[in-house]
């Protein structure tokens, strides 16, 4: 069995036996699914997943992601949405407009979506994307097609105007954090089930980020899509080498 430290985390060779014996001792956790951003801007809106250069279409994540969210029973189930204010710092639409001061770099600089800007401060690389998940917005809602758990909760992300979040922990500068680790550590949670859209981006860094907080984590391939084959290739083997188990949904469906 696995000892959760005084703190509630999880030390680093606990999480490295974790992927050895993954099968049998998740069944003594207590294991969340978080589906990170199944929102209908990903799916079908602004920045559809299907229109990627992969490719990959998020509906196909639905037949196994729903399979999952009716027939297993998770100790705890979270949706997380990226809810952004309409002059949110990633939106490419505002810096061509000329919304917002530049960086004399970037300054006359000709841009186009998927583009990397500095804004000036440090840390503030910024890529930009087409104006995606306005608060409120149809593009914000998860898409309709994705089963709903009763008492599952919500996680809100990507509020901030300035920094853009990407984790469902915390912003890309690693501060602002979310009330997500608070929920999972109040409900007793260890182990980390996380799928979603995009997968190269969010659903990425989420379970980087779990991992680093020192919960047991598995990224659920067959649940996630993204728009570029080469950057999730890049982040499963970042993520293997992390010991964060890379699983298929079946796999999932023993443990629960
Ligand atoms: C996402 C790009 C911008 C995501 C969110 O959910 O993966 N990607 N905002
Ligand atoms: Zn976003």
């Amino acid at each position: 069995t696995f000892d959760v430290d005084n703190d509630g985390k999880l030390n680093k060779t606990e999480c490295e036996a974790f992927n050895r014996v993954v099968i049998n001792e998740v069944n003594k956790l207590n294991c969340a699914i978080i589906v990170v951003d199944f929102q209908n801007d990903f799916v079908n809106g602004s920045l559809a997943i299907k229109k990627g250069p992969a490719m990959q279409d998020p509906h196909e994540a639905l037949v196994p992601l729903n399979k999952l969210l009716r027939e297993c029973s998770f100790d705890l189930v979270v949706y997380t949405q990226d809810w952004h204010p309409p002059n949110h710092i990633s939106f490419y639409e505002h810096c061509r407009n000329g919304d917002r001061a530049m960086l004399p770099m970037d300054k006359g600089r000709k841009l186009k979506p998927f583009d990397t800007v500095n804004f000036g401060q440090p840390k503030c690389h910024q890529i930009l994307y087409p104006a995606h998940c306005l608060q409120n917005s149809w593009g914000a809602e998860l898409s309709p097609h994705l089963a709903r758990v009763p008492d599952a909760k919500y996680v809100r992300k990507g509020l901030n105007v300035f920094v853009d979040a990407y984790s469902a922990f915390s912003d890309n500068n690693g501060e602002n954090k979310s009330e997500l680790a608070r929920l999972l550590r109040s409900e007793g949670i260890d182990a980390l089930f996380i799928c979603g859209l995009a997968y190269e981006i969010c659903v990425a860094a989420t379970t980087r980020e779990a991992n680093n907080l020192g919960f047991y984590a598995a990224l659920v391939a067959d649940c996630s899509k993204g728009l570029n084959a080469e950057k999730i290739d890049e982040a499963n083997v970042e993520l293997s080498q992390r010991n964060v188990a890379i699983i298929e949904s079946q796999a999932v469906e023993s443990f629960t």
